[in-house]
């Protein structure tokens, strides 16, 4: 089992005089020791705006920035010029679903998601089908929380130009099929978006393996800074498309005769980005490769099955998302009890988790659920954790019942 509490200095605390147990990670993940100095350092010792500067700081924060994209795309297994900084997977879709979308799609064009998507892979989409009279399909979802397959298989036709769906599900865990989901996509003809939001954390994502067109990613749930994220594009899409938003750094040359484009990735990425954020991921993702991502997702999986066995003791619950292949994520209700009131007892007891729909009330519908109460594990995470917030949650029930 891995043991790296004590890179984590918010973890040692105590909340409600009880030492907090953090399982919110899939809302967000904290922030290692490394990651915290490459900010500091960042304010502390070379600050400036990127490209433009000729002087000293701008030119250390200019490469900073720029080695940062060198490792997302190593990380990633693409190309720099493959690689735009964004804000997070919610811009990332919305860029692809304004930037390509707007352009490509056309009145009856089929846009296919998953009933199990966050809501910023689905509400891009909606107005994405608003502007162009495109239509939007979604692939419902079994009982065990997987996508039906063959529901899927027969939406594909020849109008469908977009597929969009996550690598893993945010609300349920599942691990979706994307190899199949994407080889069936392109046979169709068209592309596809893979929101992997809540696979980076968990296990190696490899763009050229899966052959997916795009693919996006929030930093702050795989260790670093909120506000930064990461498009992935194959260049010849990206290099087809128009820019998304106008400003500095995106331009070649600007007259009012015509303005000219810069190449990729500046293409997008008007105005000044987030230094310190892609700094900071930068950081983040050599903190997770000097752990050892398969090393990471061996502690994770170790957790998910002891957590999932210890609270399954509890009477009345009932798991939601029972796929043979999981993400450290376990959404669960007890009897009829409010999710929410489940979730202030723990925290009473210093036990963080979330509760509600997780942006997925499409998928709360299918069960007919208003909302579950969902504790996800990182690579900070411990059994001991996990025996006391099995502890805590039988006192909670005991209360409640
Ligand atoms: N896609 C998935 C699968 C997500 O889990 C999330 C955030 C997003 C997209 C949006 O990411 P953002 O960084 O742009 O906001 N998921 C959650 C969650 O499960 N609880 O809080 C945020």
């Amino acid at each position: 089992m891995l043991d790296r509490k004590a890179d984590f200095p918010i973890l040692h605390q105590q909340v409600n005089g009880k030492p907090l147990v953090y399982f919110d990670n899939a809302a967000t993940t904290q922030k290692p020791i490394a990651v915290i100095n490459a900010i500091r350092e960042y304010y502390e010792q070379y600050n400036s705006n990127i490209h433009r500067g000729a002087h000293h700081l701008a030119n250390i924060a200019t490469s900073r920035y720029e080695e940062a994209r060198s490792i997302v795309a190593r990380h990633l297994n693409a190309s720099e010029r493959e690689i735009n900084f964004v804000r997070g997977t919610t811009e990332a879709v919305n860029l692809v679903a304004q930037a390509y979308g707007r352009k490509f799609l056309k009145p009856g064009d089929e846009i296919i998601v998953s009933e199990m998507e966050h809501h910023s892979n689905i509400v891009p989409w909606q107005m994405l089908c608003s502007q162009t009279g495109a239509v939007l399909r979604a692939i419902p979802v079994t009982d065990t929380g997987e996508l039906d397959y063959d529901a899927y298989r027969n939406l594909l036709n020849e109008k469908t130009k977009i597929v969009s769906v996550a690598h893993t599900s945010n609300a349920l865990g599942t691990v979706h099929p994307l190899q199949a989901i994407i080889r069936d996509a392109h046979s169709a003809g068209a592309v596809v978006f893979v929101d992997a939001a809540q696979a980076l954390p968990h296990t190696r994502v490899d763009v050229h393996e899966l052959d997916c067109d795009f693919l996006g990613f929030s930093g702050h749930k795989v260790y670093a800074a909120t506000g930064i994220g990461v498009l992935y594009g194959k260049e010849h899409l990206l290099e087809a498309m128009d820019p998304y938003m106008g400003g500095g750094e995106m331009i070649r040359n600007v007259s009012f005769a015509g303005t000219t484009y810069n190449d990729l990735p500046f293409k997008f990425e008007a105005g000044t980005p987030n230094i310190e954020g892609a700094i900071s991921l930068g950081a983040a993702i050599q903190y997770i490769t000097a752990i050892g991502i398969e090393n990471i997702q061996n502690h994770e999986q170790e957790l998910l099955r002891y957590a999932t066995a210890r609270i399954s003791e509890t009477e009345g619950i009932k798991i939601y998302g029972t796929a043979a292949r999981k993400a450290p994520v376990i959404s669960f209700t007890v009897n009829d009890i409010h999710p929410y009131d489940l979730g202030v007892l723990l925290n009473e007891q210093g036990v963080a988790i979330r509760t509600g729909h997780h942006c997925c009330q499409p998928l709360m519908s299918r069960y007919g659920l208003e909302g579950t109460c969902r504790a996800s594990f990182a690579l900070y995470n411990t059994k001991e954790e996990i025996d006391r917030f099995a502890g805590a949650l039988a006192r909670a029930v005991a209360v409640l019942a």
